[in-house]
């Protein structure tokens, strides 16, 4: 029974003052956590149409919450990035991010092939630049500019491609509102993470002026923005078209 004890590994008490890093990872499970239970409750409170919105948000934050839970204790015991982890909860909630935007733009005539291509580009950046802090470390910025070829593809899709010539003939307001704020986060909101990205020890760009243990603080900040944000996002249309139906 002792040794039971002994054996358990206690990473709550090896939280150390002064592990900035390790407050994130903890406040973002739990922020990722809370988030989901927000958005899966209120997904009874709007109409029928924004249902499967509201339900795509709180996967992507409780797709989060369960690996931020696995990335916090990762952190705690070896003091390093989880990349594995990270990657894999981006190669899932990434994608859904552009489910979000087929959904909102389905009513308005958006097509699959849409979804797909966006998917195609999240990809690109994915894979790209899972490669470059892993395997081909040492040749980071080629990596990087690869992953950003397709970020650049997601961007123009919602900046100038179909994407946003869907929102712009939607002749709805608050659809359109809505459309420009996620399209935002896209441009602002996902350009957080290649600052991050550059601090990788040795080639990356900002090494030497970053520590590079603040790569996950940045991704960290990143991923409650843009996932806790987002969400929020989608939730605000839901909400506001219900209203302007009432009170047309
Ligand atoms: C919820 C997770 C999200 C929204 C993750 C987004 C990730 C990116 C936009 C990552 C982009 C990258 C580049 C554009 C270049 C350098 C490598 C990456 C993968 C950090």
């Amino acid at each position: 029974m002792e040794s039971l004890l002994a054996a358990k590994p206690l990473f709550l008490a090896s939280l150390q003052s002064g592990d900035y890093v390790g407050f994130t990872f903890f406040i973002g499970s739990m922020a990722m956590m809370a988030a989901s239970v927000f958005f899966f409750f209120e997904m009874n409170n709007v109409e029928g149409k924004w249902r499967t919105s509201l339900l795509v948000s709180g996967l992507i934050t409780f797709i989060a919450a369960v690996h931020y839970y696995y990335m916090r204790d990762f952190w705690i015991e070896n003091g390093t990035s989880p990349t594995e982890l990270r990657y894999i909860d981006w190669i899932l909630t990434v994608p859904l991010m552009c489910v979000e935007f087929y959904l909102i733009l389905k009513a308005f005539g958006a097509k699959i092939g849409l979804l797909w291509k966006m998917i195609f580009y999240s990809l690109i950046m994915l894979v790209a630049g899972y490669l470059g802090e892993t395997v081909f470390r040492d040749s980071s910025p080629l990596w990087g500019f690869i992953s950003t070829i397709g970020y650049v593809g997601i961007l123009y899709e919602v900046w100038f491609g179909s994407a946003k010539k869907l929102a712009d003939g939607s002749n709805d307001p608050v659809l359109q509102r809505a459309f420009k704020t996620l399209a935002w986060f896209v441009f602002a909101g996902w350009a957080i993470y290649p600052i991050g990205y550059m601090t990788i020890e040795g080639s990356g760009w900002l090494s030497g002026v970053l520590a590079s243990s603040s790569m996950d603080l940045i991704y960290n900040i990143g991923d409650a923005v843009n996932k806790i944000g987002f969400g929020l996002v989608i939730y605000s249309l839901a909400v506001a078209s219900k209203s302007s139906v009432a009170t047309a």
